[in-house]
């Protein structure tokens, strides 16, 4: 049977980094999802507008080769309703957020996968109002 992958980021500011995480989750099944963490999302829960929008960020996504559907990630805490409604197998996050999703180990299997290394949407914003 097929086996469904899911993601969560901003994916702001687009780099490699994303790009890894992306292709390391599809290769762990035949299909990935990913929700792409709204504007508002960002704005209440994690204090910053994102450089591009949501529908940016969403096309951008959506363009990859590995990603098979995208949905706005409306809220952080409907990660069980939506590993529900895309019926996944697997839930796969950055090592920035190990061990936080391990209570829907109930309903799929949860991995963690290493952050690339030297890159993050921070420096990068830094490094190009610094230049
Ligand atoms: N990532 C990575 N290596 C980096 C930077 C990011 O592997 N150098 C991964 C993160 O671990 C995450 C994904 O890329 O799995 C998206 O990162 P962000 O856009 O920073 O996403 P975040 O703001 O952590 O949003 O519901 C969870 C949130 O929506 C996650």
């Amino acid at each position: 049977m097929a086996r469904t992958v899911i993601t969560f980021g901003t994916f702001d500011v687009f780099h490699v980094g994303h790009l890894r995480v992306i292709e390391r989750a599809a290769a762990l099944g035949d299909r990935l999802v990913v929700g792409v963490s709204a504007d508002a999302l960002n704005e209440k829960k994690k204090g910053r507008v994102p450089v591009f929008t949501e529908r940016e960020r969403i096309a951008i996504v959506a363009a990859l080769k590995p990603v098979d559907e995208v949905f706005v990630e409306e809220s952080l805490e409907l990660k069980r309703d939506y590993i529900a409604k895309y019926a996944a197998d697997v839930l796969v996050m950055g090592d920035d957020w190990k061990g936080r999703f391990d209570e829907f180990e109930d309903i799929c299997e949860v991995v963690y996968l290493s952050r690339t290394p030297a890159i993050s949407t921070t420096a990068l914003i830094e490094k190009i109002s610094g230049a």
